[in-house]
């Protein structure tokens, strides 16, 4: 604990911020217990008491302890700063302040600044009709809900990137600090540029306990945890302690050592062109789990113990004796000191808030939308393949896109508001123009043959899908825009947090107050059908069937044949707000199929027939060739130059997804087709041979109700897999062109002997390709060199 011989509290400022941390204790348990009596004007009885008893005591006092210290820092500085409350399950405590602090009944003027503002504030807390119990979307001045534990500190730095004048103080629970992504995101610190980047301040809540459990950093020793933080290149001040009036004062003198080291860090950098990495400031708060609440209950210890995490008092419905205990908690809180006989936070009191938008609930850095600027986009136009006929060889699509992405980068270098994240792929999936104009950011030690490291730049690598995901949400939700690449196997790493970042995007959309934020954005390249050297380890395109679960409303997938498609969706990606958008692309040089000016109106579209792969123009087909991606598309068009060769009287419709929710019903997702739109492409009654990039059931399921569907017959990603050939990846899954036109051959009983022979001679075909990649270790001439030709 920091000693000084001035205290940094006069006794009178310290008097005061324990008032208001009583306030806010007051207003945390009355949300948790009380339907009305909100002054206790009169004796607590069972009717004043909520019939379901909900929320998480046991971090709240802590939260509400450090809320009213970094109001003080805020004010007495002028801080620009913003609260992510990592046992986000304290939502008491951040409603409880941002209540105090006024911008809560300015968000929701009904529950005002009076009694009867008050009685609703509690009635509404985790009740049905009401609020959530954590620091979810509606509760004003939080980017993170803090639901799912593990992503507070990556989220606190993807909101400081490029906020070069805002602190992010983050709580971190000792619990959540035990979780994989918590764990790594201390490494954070290794790429936040002190120049233009702006502050994390950690504060790690060690109540020593998770839910019926001790944590582990409250059980190891002082110097081994101070040794583990200092090891994670951070300065920890420690607060310990339980008495009140010291731990304030070892708090507000922590809190001010912690900001006068974040100041000097960033006058060393910004100003004296210090370009070492700094150790940057952390607090260490170790103070009771349910500080101040019941000490016991039915015999057992409550305070400082994990029995304090949830509801400390049950219903005094069952235990009446509960409700005397109730009263007397309130009551320790002396609610009549603290608001007056309207129910108003004392002036004295309510002067301790920082004003304006310097209140951590009305910072617009935590209304991300707020401050949002479309990017300058180049025209995505000029960066097209010049396909002078379809199947003209590509350099790879994402290979491609990395010029767009350069130019999306430099023009936005000025306005510092777009990154690329990634885990150590930007290079290898093919995004490396990207360099020629920026690069990464790295502030840990560098080495001659080291490449495209800098302190700043506006590519951020770590090995930790967690961190890319978690800086990338923090960095959008403050509102700004960037895109996410990975390998498509390892996307599923961060399933968990796509999931809390697709419902925080659905509760915010129908929050009027909540501005829309700019589309998480995923690039996924290095796809399962190209991870042929890598092996069945990297093969798994399993993350859109996840994706798919979430709201139509949210969740947009795109899986491009070709470069110009590519470049025409994510220049639309770009411009989108408030969705997650899922690209799926590859990178290996592949045929290329559309104009760019075909690509454009095939995008917009989502879903088309391609009329010069087609040869039923004018008629009913006999058979409809779906493709979904670019390998899969591959060898559908390679299927289709088989049946017009070898049984030319067949009329073939091949039809090209791009969008992959335009197949869901226009009931369900806003981009689906009408069942009439279809019908026209897909026909009512013709079978369907369907080439998917992913695992086939995801057609079936958003395509379950269309009428055609008992027709519809896909092949995609079987989870076979291993180290092979490129090709023999679509045999193994029964994917690649043969099987294809075989599928057609079963399914058309009219190609008669003619067809069975052909269906024969695919299967020596098989045999044969399997012979050749046995014994050259590569695919045979005729798959290496195949090329489009409209012609047999
Ligand atoms: C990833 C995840 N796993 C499990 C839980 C269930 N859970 C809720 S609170 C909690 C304990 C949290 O302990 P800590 O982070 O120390 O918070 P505090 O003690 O301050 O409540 C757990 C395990 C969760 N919310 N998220």
């Amino acid at each position: 604990m920091p000693t000084s011989d001035t205290p940094t509290l006069t006794p009178d400022l310290l008097a005061r911020i324990d008032a208001y941390w009583r306030a806010a204790n007051y207003l945390s348990v009355g949300q948790m217990y009380l339907a009305d009596n909100p002054l206790l004007k009169r004796p607590l009885v069972l009717a004043d008491i909520k019939r379901m008893l909900l929320g998480h005591w046991g971090t709240t006092p802590g939260q509400n302890f450090i809320y009213a210290h970094l109001n003080r820092v805020i004010a007495q500085y002028d801080l620009d700063m913003i609260y992510v409350s990592g046992p986000g399950h304290g939502g008491p405590a951040v409603v409880a302040n941002t209540y105090l602090e006024g911008t809560y009944s300015e968000v929701y003027p009904d529950i005002s600044q009076d009694e009867a503002g008050l009685r609703k504030l509690f009635l509404q807390f985790s009740f049905p009709g009401g609020i959530p119990s954590h620091a979810s979307p509606e509760t004003p001045g939080s980017i993170h809900e803090g639901g799912e534990l593990g992503y507070s500190l990556s989220h606190s730095f993807g909101a400081a990137f490029d906020n070069p004048a805002l602190i992010v103080a983050c709580v971190v629970g000792d619990g959540e600090a035990e979780t994989g992504p918590l764990a790594t995101a201390w490494h954070s610190n290794k790429f936040l540029d002190p120049v233009h980047d702006g502050a994390v301040l950690p504060i790690l809540h060690l109540n020593g306990y998770k839910i019926a459990n001790p944590t582990i950093l409250a059980r190891i020793p002082h110097d081994e945890l101070e040794q583990l933080l200092c090891g994670y290149g951070w300065q920890p001040i420690f607060v310990e302690g339980h008495e009140p009036a010291a731990m304030h004062e070892a708090m507000a003198s922590a809190l001010d050592a912690a900001v006068a080291r974040i100041q000097a860090i960033q006058v060393q950098a910004r100003k004296e062109g210090t370009t070492s990495r700094p150790r940057w400031p952390m607090i260490v708060l170790r103070s009771p789990k349910g500080w101040t609440g019941p000490k016991r209950v039915d015999g057992q210890q409550i305070e400082g113990t994990f029995r304090s995490h949830q509801v400390p008092l049950s219903d005094p419905a069952a235990h009446p004796e509960h409700l005397a205990l109730l009263e007397d908690w309130l009551r320790s809180y002396r609610p009549q000191e603290l608001f007056d006989a309207q129910g108003r936070l004392m002036r004295e009191l309510a002067d301790l808030a920082p004003r304006g938008s310097r209140r951590m609930g009305a910072n617009p850095h935590a209304n991300g939308g707020l401050l949002l600027r479309d990017l300058h986009l180049p025209d995505f136009q000029r960066f097209a393949v010049d396909v002078s006929a379809p199947g003209v060889r590509g350099v790879g699509d994402t290979r491609v896109l990395g010029p767009f992405l350069r130019d999306v980068a430099k023009l936005n270098d000025a306005q510092r508001n777009f990154r690329v994240f990634g885990p150590d792929e930007t290079i290898s999936n093919g995004l490396a123009a990207l360099f020629e104009t920026t690069d990464r950011q790295w502030q840990a030690a560098t080495e001659p043959n080291d490449e495209f490291l800098a302190l700043s730049g506006r590519v951020v690598e770590m090995l930790s899908e967690h961190q890319c995901e978690g800086w990338l949400e923090g960095y959008l939700l403050t509102g700004r825009h960037g895109l996410f690449n990975c390998y498509e196997a390892f996307i599923h790493i961060v399933d968990s947090m796509f999931n809390q970042h697709a419902k925080w995007l659905k509760v915010t959309a129908r929050l009027p107050w909540r501005r829309p934020i700019a589309s998480l954005n995923y690039l996924l390249a290095s796809h399962v059908w190209r991870q042929d050297h890598n092996g069945f380890t990297h093969q798994d395109p399993g993350f859109i069937d996840h994706v798919v679960n979430k709201k139509a409303e949210v969740v947009r997938v795109y899986l491009p044949p070709d470069a110009n498609c590519l470049l025409s969706v994510m220049d639309h990606c770009l411009r989108s707000r408030h969705y997650v958008n899922v690209v799926v692309a590859g990178k290996h040089p592949a045929p290329q199929w559309l104009t760019m000016e075909a690509a454009v109106k095939h995008c917009a579209a989502g879903v088309g027939i391609w009329p010069w792969a087609s040869n039923d123009q004018g008629g009913d087909p006999d058979v409809v060739m779906a493709c979904c991606g670019d390998v899969p598309t591959l060898e559908t068009l390679a299927a289709v130059t088989i049946l017009r060769a070898q049984l030319p009287e067949l009329k073939v419709r091949v039809v090209n997804v791009v969008d992959l929710m335009k197949l869901q019903p226009s009931s369900e997702h806003p981009h689906g087709l009408t069942d009439a739109a279809f019908d026209a492409l897909f026909t009512k009654d013709r079978p369907v041979v369907f080439a998917f990039h992913a695992y086939p059931w995801l057609i079936h399921r958003l395509t379950y109700r269309r009428t055609n569907h008992d027709n519809i017959h896909v092949r995609g990603y079987k989870e076979e897999g291993t180290i092979t050939t490129p090709f023999d990846m679509t045999v193994l899954n029964d994917l690649d062109r043969f099987h294809l036109v075989m599928d057609v051959i079963h399914r058309l009983p009219q190609t008669g002997p003619r067809g069975l022979e052909v269906k024969r001679r695919l299967e020596a075909k098989l045999v044969e390709h399997r012979q050749y990649i046995n014994r050259h270790g590569q695919d045979m001439p005729e798959i290496r060199d195949w090329a489009w030709s409209a012609s047999p």
